[in-house]
């Protein structure tokens, strides 16, 4: 039996880019009508409208949380002009969560920019924080009185290495210059967030908010044990996983750690360039571990592993996604099951765990994977727009309601 604390936070997770629809003003929308990506996002799974039914299945398998993502194109469409509707929207929507009894866990920049700020340089530009704070400021003044939980940045090293390595989503760079510059302004951008943050709450007596990122955080694994893989292993945790937090923590400014784990990295080194840093280190290796449908190893124990590695910061750790995309839903169970299982191993030994929250509540746009990997408890008809809680989603929200497995 593995037992979770009564007051422990279930929950699942979406973007408002990969659910809402029509985020026209957002640069993913316009590097896809410009055919610079696959897929369209289109409507989504229209979640702008249909957040409430949405949020009543979340209620009805026992989530009392839900982590979700304001859209920055739309509170400010154009630079400086800020939507009091769309404000509005956002308010109405994490009202929807507290009437539930979900507690609103909100991520101020997952992935997406506003087009204007793209054209200017986006995160490139030498002072992309003095942009982002002030519709960071508009939506913490609009709704922090509802909100205790704040994420400034989802997954910058993801973000980082997508955009600006990778070259495979916007502004599809490929230059080791500017993702330097780009991590050095994400992190001075997450800081001073959070201090703006932490101000806004003071200022307007509210209590102290727990602020932090949402980390990915792979389990690194050295393919064949040589002590260069090993070497480059220890490399990879060292700069992927723990250095933008480390940082964060240096600047006090981080009041929980973040976590979204999925999978590992087999690492076996090709050559020392910088380029054969990357998440997939050793893309394409055979392993006989099961995998999701994107090809992602099965790996729960790297859970463990990752999480152990993070005691020594003495912060609370928040599960803020772990998934699995498949069209196998029992194997979506098996998946939930043993991760809870490592999760709760972790906390046996010592590492202090607020929740964990699934990704995704509902299937949605896979980025430039498009609609076809299905990461949801809940799976979304895409002709109709209807809703099918799956059956993984009973069963984890039996652990929900009786917090244990
Ligand atoms: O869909 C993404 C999400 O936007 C960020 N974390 C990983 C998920 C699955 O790839």
């Amino acid at each position: 039996m593995y037992n979770f604390p009564r007051d422990f936070l279930w929950g699942a997770a979406t973007s408002a880019y990969q659910v809402e629809g029509n985020n026209s003003f957002s640069d993913w929308w316009k590097y896809e009508l410009a055919g610079k990506l696959k897929y369209h996002s289109g409507q989504a799974c229209r979640h702008y409208d249909l957040y409430n039914q949405d949020f009543d299945l979340a209620k009805e398998l026992n989530h009392n949380c839900h982590r979700l993502s304001i859209e920055w194109s739309r509170i400010e469409p154009e630079e400086g002009k800020f939507s009091s509707n769309e404000l509005e929207h956002y308010k109405e929507v994490i009202l929807a969560l507290k009437k539930r009894g979900l507690e609103p866990i909100v991520t101020l920049h997952h992935f997406t920019n506003p087009i204007w700020f793209s054209e200017l340089g986006a995160w490139a530009l030498r002072h992309p924080d003095k942009y982002f704070l002030c519709y960071v400021a508009k939506v913490v003044e609009a709704l922090g009185k509802d909100v205790r939980f704040w994420v400034t940045i989802n997954e910058p090293m993801v973000y980082l290495y997508y955009s600006y390595l990778l070259g495979a989503w916007p502004p599809q760079e490929k230059s080791l210059v500017k993702t330097k510059i780009v991590m050095d302004n994400l992190l001075r951008a997450h800081i001073k967030a959070y201090r703006l943050i932490a101000d806004i709450y003071k200022k307007n007596k509210l209590n102290r908010p727990m602020i932090s990122i949402a980390q990915n955080m792979r389990a690194f694994v050295p393919h064949i044990p040589t002590l260069r893989n090993k070497l480059a292993a220890y490399l990879e945790v060292k700069s992927f996983n723990l250095e933008f937090i480390k940082k964060s923590i240096r600047a006090k400014a981080l009041d929980f750690l973040g976590v979204n784990y999925y999978s590992r990295s087999l690492v076996e080194l090709k050559g020392w360039g910088i380029k054969n840093f990357n998440m997939n280190v050793c893309d394409g290796e055979p392993s006989d571990l099961k995998k999701n449908s994107l090809g992602w190893d099965i790996y729960p124990e790297g859970l463990y592993s990752v999480l152990m590695a993070l005691k020594r910061y003495k912060l609370p750790v928040f599960i803020l996604e772990n998934g699995i995309c498949t069209d196998n839903d029992s194997l979506r169970w098996d998946f939930i099951r043993e991760h809870l299982k490592q999760l709760n191993m972790a906390m046996e030994s010592g590492v202090k765990v607020l929740g964990y929250v699934y990704w995704s509540l509902i299937d949605n746009y896979e980025w430039d994977k498009g609609f076809g990997p299905r990461f949801g408890l809940i799976g979304i008809d895409y002709n109709t727009y209807k809703r099918t809680i799956r059956e993984s989603a009973r069963k984890f929200a039996q652990v929900c309601l009786d917090c244990e497995l």
